[in-house]
């Protein structure tokens, strides 16, 4: 087989590429634009990794093929360079975080380049630049002039092990999503923005996108929207109410006792002098525990009878009020009527403290509650009659709004919409972030930065570490925070916490459209132009990250009308994992795959022979299952590589590493090669190759445009075996599947070109489209004989399978007729001829 020297043919289609600004990108209104965008990656000290591979090969197909379509495409790349790591590393070595976020793009850049992607690298941005981050801050001052950034005293989650405060959405089981660190709730001054007013338009524009339909619901239940109705519920001996949130007041004569948040205001009015103590120990102890605590499902529910009462609205009762830690001060009005009968958490509670449970709701379909649970569903009313109501026989959504309307009416209460999304917490204790760009004075007011002086750079610091007491890293720089104002003429301190990790990423994609801009964060034209983005391909981890974040940013931008759509990603798919083999000795330890050999599938310690366990997991550098890219590109080449990652299954779904793939693929390009450099190329007509090549370019339109990249590798790989007999091979087919292999193997794809006759790049020729009269099957006759006699004629498509040979002939009615109530006890096949079936 012919092999060929990969490594030079890459180098030399780089520079080719480079020296003729192949990817460059420009306004041109003559022109449909694709935008398409890759998540920007965090450059780490570790270099990229398969993932990355997987995500950014998807991408460069899409844009080589939209632009042999025609189309003007997009396809940048930036990195998302602020973040908790570079400061790390700077704590532990003194380093700057500048010198090694610079150090570790330069090799992202240069790992990207060696793949031969497709990106136009003029527009290379980095969040940590102050001429990108400039910008960062005076989107910042934006939201703070519409009164969406504010400050508020607030319970934080606070985490000690980093030294900052932390977002609800980067805590997940009173962990830390990075790195699993403790968190505790703090009281503390922080920047909040104010992402609840665009709750329902976050929520109502998810229509607008055609993203899958699992990061939709994600953000849907983020979000959270529910309706309900607050009731207010008499204090008894109080001029006062306590007002309860519900989505369920169909079961409101169910009500058998309240309970309130430790944090609620009414607590120390409603209890009285005997539960005084027991009160305030629990409304101490509760104070230290996070809401993921305080709501886990499985935890045993506590709490303490405050010794007063309600009176419950819609007959009457008198109610006992409790303080349990299961509901939160921070949702609904922080009080709950409670439905033992009808909820499962009251439910346990009753049980535990020995409160009544009185039911008032029946399945529809007649069948009983099951035991020792509540019956949580809608369905029909029982012992909910009142002077005032009668309910009795309603189903729970009929008296949902009889209810509504009756308290509405009687002024004992409202409908209500709730969310669970709470706003973004804003501000971080760090160093690597942008500061936030604001002046306090003495007097307690502030003033925000204006355009003309932004950047805010950070003041070089020379001990990185987090004070961890709440206070910001910043606040160490004394010099830096205590200025004179020239403009107010006042004494002012500054600012001195950062933003997020996730606020650079939150308009990235706009800069992209026009990077060098010096006066404004980005142009009119070009925004007009360029957005929304067409395709955004990157991990389901962000879902309500990132994707949130920027959706919000982009809706207030929208209403600054600095930008023209409503939505910023049009499209997004959403890479799976990578996972691949590891091995574990007897010591848990984990061993590298290079010391393993297999035989019968028994993996062994190439040295010691000890038997090894083995797991396919996430490939990750602990794991030791991981695979260095450089050493890959080294050896087999780029675009074999690029083949691979491809191959390994659909874009979507989580796949399995192996380095077999990378032989195979590997050889299918020698071969490929070979074939397109022999001489059996020509301008001889050959009817059977150009039909597999039209059959070919319509596969390729079609899993291209599905993303299906690695089934139309399957079928390069067919045409390859099927033309390899070939006396001769027609010119154009065989430039046909050159173009369909240049968007996985570009450094060779554009070679293969170059032999064929070309001189400008591939990426220059139009994507070819298929004859349909080459995309119709050819039909051919099957005779159909029982026991030898002729008994029928089929016409159908050529090849056909033969149990969709027997199902078609034994449907056909004569055949039927001589084939009735006898047993078939063979099947003659002579494919696309005849079909003899032999009867018992
Ligand atoms: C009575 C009831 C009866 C409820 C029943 C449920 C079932 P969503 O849908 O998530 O909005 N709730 C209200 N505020 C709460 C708080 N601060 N902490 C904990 N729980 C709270 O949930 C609304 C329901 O959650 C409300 O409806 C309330 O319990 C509870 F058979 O009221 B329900």
């Amino acid at each position: 087989m012919h092999d060929y020297d990969h490594q030079q043919i890459e180098k030399k289609w780089q520079k080719y590429w480079e020296k003729n600004q192949t990817f460059a990108s420009h306004v041109d209104e003559s022109k449909k634009k694709y935008y398409i965008l890759d998540m920007w990656p965090y450059p780490s000290g570790a270099g990229l990794h398969i993932g990355h591979a997987v995500g950014y090969t998807a991408t460069d197909i899409v844009a080589r093929y939209r632009r042999m379509l025609g189309l003007n495409v997009l396809h940048p790349m930036g990195w998302d360079s602020f973040g908790l790591p570079a400061e790390r590393y700077a704590v532990r070595t003194g380093t700057h975080p500048a010198i090694t976020t610079k150090q570790n793009i330069d090799t992202y850049r240069e790992q990207l380049q060696s793949f031969g992607y497709y990106y136009d690298w003029n527009r290379e941005i980095a969040s940590s630049d102050p001429e990108y981050y400039k910008w960062t801050q005076w989107i910042f001052t934006k939201l703070y002039e519409k009164g969406l950034a504010y400050e508020a005293e607030a319970s934080v989650n606070f985490c000690p092990a980093l030294g900052t405060v932390l977002a609800n959405e980067e805590v997940e089981g009173g962990r830390a999503t990075d790195g699993g660190h403790e968190v505790v709730r703090m009281p503390l001054k922080q920047w909040v923005l104010k992402i609840t007013a665009y709750a329902d338009r976050l929520l109502e524009d998810l229509e607008l996108v055609d993203w899958p339909e699992s990061i939709k619901t994600l953000q849907r239940n983020w979000i959270g929207r529910s309706e309900g109705v607050t009731v207010d519920f008499p204090i008894e001996g109080l001029n006062e109410a306590l007002s309860v949130y519900t989505t369920r007041a169909d079961t409101l004569f169910g009500a058998t006792f309240m309970v309130i948040a430790p944090e609620h205001p009414f607590v120390e009015q409603l209890t009285t002098e005997d539960h005084k103590q027991v009160v305030e120990a629990y409304v101490q102890a509760a104070r230290g525990k996070s809401d993921f605590e305080r709501t886990e499902v499985v935890r045993e529910k506590t709490g303490v009878f405050t010794g007063g009462y309600c009176v419950n609205p819609v007959n009457g009762e008198k109610i006992p009020v409790w303080v349990a830690d299961y509901v939160l001060a921070s949702y609904g009005t922080g009080a709950v009527m409670a439905v033992p009968a009808h909820d499962q958490r009251d439910y346990e509670f009753a049980t535990q403290y020995h409160i009544p449970i009185k039911e008032v709701i029946r399945p529809c379909d007649g069948e009983s509650a099951k035991e020792g649970e509540a019956f949580v569903d809608d369905g029909v009313l029982i012992n909910s009659s009142s002077n005032e109501l009668s309910l009795d026989g309603t189903t729970s959504k009929e008296a949902r709004e009889k209810l509504a309307d009756w308290f509405e009416k009687n002024g004992k209460g409202k409908r209500t919409v709730q969310y669970k999304l709470r706003d973004w917490l804003f501000s971080r204790q760090r160093y690597w972030g942008e500061p936030i760009p604001v002046l306090h004075f003495e007097d307690g007011t502030k003033r925000i930065l204006e355009l003309d002086e932004l950047p805010l750079i950070p003041p070089h610091l020379d001990d990185f570490a987090p004070p961890g007491d709440g206070t910001s890293v910043l606040s160490k720089a004394k010099e830096w925070v205590g200025v004179y104002d020239e403009k107010s003429k006042k004494p002012a301190k500054r600012e001195t916490n950062t933003m997020p990790q996730w606020a650079g990423s939150c308009w990235y994609y706009l800069r992209f459209c026009d990077p060098q801009n010096k006066e404004a964060s980005w142009g009119k034209r070009e925004e007009k132009y360029w957005l929304p983005v067409d395709l955004y391909v990157g991990g389901a981890e962000h879902a309500v990250l990132h994707l949130l974040y920027a959706r919000f940013w982009h809706k207030v931008l929208y209403d600054c009308s600095l930008v023209s759509h409503p939505e910023p990603f049009y499209s997004l798919r959403n890479q799976g994992l990578v996972l691949a083999r590891s091995f574990k000795d007897r010591h848990n330890k984990y061993i590298e795959a290079e010391d393993v050999v297999e035989k019968d599938g028994v993996y062994r310690h190439k040295k010691t022979k000890e038997v090894l366990t083995t797991q396919i997991e996430k490939m990750s550098k602990s794991k030791l299952n991981g695979v260095s890219p450089d050493g890959i590109i080294q050896e087999y080449g780029a675009d074999a590589f690029r083949l691979a990652v491809s191959f390994i299954g659909p874009l979507e779904k989580e796949k399995i590493w192996n380095s077999e793939v990378l032989n195979g693929c590997r050889r299918f390009l020698c071969k490929a090669f070979e074939l397109v450099s022999s001489n059996k190329v020509s301008d001889q007509e050959n009817e059977a190759v150009t039909k597999l090549a039209h059959r070919l370019v319509a596969k390729a339109r079609e899993d291209l445009e599905a993303l299906q990249l690695n089934t139309l590798i399957a079928k390069m790989m067919e045409f390859i075996n099927e033309v390899s007999s070939s006396k001769t091979l027609p010119k154009e087919a065989v430039e046909w599947f050159v173009q369909v292999l240049s968007l996985y193997a570009p450094h060779l794809g554009e070679e293969m070109w170059k032999m064929l006759g070309h001189d400008e790049s591939i990426l220059l020729s139009k994507f070819p489209e298929p004859d349909p009269q080459y995309l119709v099957d050819e039909v051919v006759t099957y005779v159909v004989q029982v026991n030898g006699k002729v008994r029928g004629r089929l016409e159908l498509p050529r090849d056909r399978s033969k149990e969709e040979l027997i199902q078609l002939a034994t449907d056909h009615p004569n055949v039927a007729r001589f084939l009735d109530g006898a047993k078939i006890q063979k099947t003659v096949v002579v494919p696309n001829k005849l079909l003899n079936f032999v009867t018992a």
